[in-house]
């Protein structure tokens, strides 16, 4: 499973799901597949009707294969759904839509996770299955899940996310098992080694998809010293999460819905920020203000050539 890398320089992206799978698509496009490493979200997987579910992983190689789901961002293109609704007829649990050609997946790494391989093992073999040239791994192959807090106390993410529509006001968000997650060793090893070119942020949501990755000791540490120029790109556009919740928690959580709001968050830990225009207010970070919204294939290769390109003048 290991990479060798013949004198290139890596890409290393931070991503959750749907958001940040367009940029990494867009990278995915502009650079040798050897130097795009993307550290995907797993506070986000689940245990479901005996499966273990990793949205976002499942997210980024669909995407990344072109197997992707247009009209949804999750599970994938061309899907048939006997299966839902013959467990609906059954009475079990429908409210997580798992495709019949996306429950292949569920299913078989499953199966591998109980014979001991690892979750990054089993990426790693899936992506080279279905044609993904760039490297996809978990931050984790331990267990860490995001749980919610709201008035009626902790749930579940998917729980929240999907069964709840995202409806209970949050009050609160852990990553339970990050304490004691050990970061993948493929992500550190790239990190220690040298010849990172910059680390990039995507437009994901920063509380549920690219926190539990900071969560995970030791990571963000190693992205901040790795050398490169950590550059994120803003997922409000216009005042307005582009997609998802993030907005709504934002408001919910007390803060500002602004690009200043996440590049707070983010803190130190941003050597550049890149945000659309009308979004520049009031941010520390060095800038990029250019169009951030990824509605064609054009617009993720052109907005993963600004962010490269800005990257490489901070450096
Ligand atoms: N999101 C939904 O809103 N409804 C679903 O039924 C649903 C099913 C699903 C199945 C597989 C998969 O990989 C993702 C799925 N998602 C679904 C997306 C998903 O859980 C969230 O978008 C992410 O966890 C947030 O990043």
């Amino acid at each position: 499973m290991s990479h060798v890398l013949v004198g290139g320089e890596l890409v290393v992206a931070l991503s959750g799901g749907v958001g940040g799978a367009k940029l990494a698509l867009g990278l995915s496009r502009i650079l040798p597949a050897e130097e795009l490493l993307v550290v995907a979200n797993t506070g986000d997987d689940f245990e479901h009707l005996g499966l273990t579910i990793c949205p976002d992983i499942d997210t980024l190689t669909y995407a990344l294969a072109g197997l992707d789901n247009p009209a949804t961002g999750w599970g994938r293109r061309d899907e048939t759904w006997s299966f839902m609704e013959t467990i609906a007829t059954l009475g079990g649990a429908d409210w997580f839509r798992l495709g019949d050609r996306d429950l292949a997946l569920h299913v078989e790494r499953t199966r591998r996770l109980g014979a001991g391989q690892s979750l990054s093992q089993i990426t790693a073999d899936v992506c080279r299955r279905l044609g993904v040239g760039p490297r996809v791994l978990p931050m984790s192959d331990d267990r860490v899940r995001t749980r919610v807090r709201s008035e009626s106390g902790w749930i579940d993410f998917q729980d929240y996310f999907v069964r709840q529509q995202c409806r209970p006001v949050v009050q609160q968000l852990a990553f339970t098992g990050a304490a004691d997650a050990r970061p993948q060793p493929e992500v550190m090893a790239a990190l220690a080694g040298g010849n990172v070119r910059a680390v990039v942020i995507c437009p994901s949501n920063p509380f549920i998809s690219i926190e539990p990755i900071l969560a995970v000791p030791g990571l963000r540490a190693a992205l901040d010293n790795c050398g490169a120029p950590v550059v994120a790109v803003s997922p409000i556009v216009d005042g307005r999460a582009v997609k998802g919740p993030t907005a709504k928690m934002m408001q919910e959580l007390g803060l500002p819905v602004s690009s200043a709001s996440v590049a707070a968050r983010y803190g130190d830990l941003l050597d550049g920020y890149v945000v659309d225009a009308g979004d520049a207010g009031g941010i520390r970070a060095k800038l990029h203000v250019t169009s951030t919204l990824m509605t064609t294939l054009e617009d993720r290769e052109a907005l993963a050539r600004e962010v490269l390109g800005f990257a490489d003048r901070l450096r």
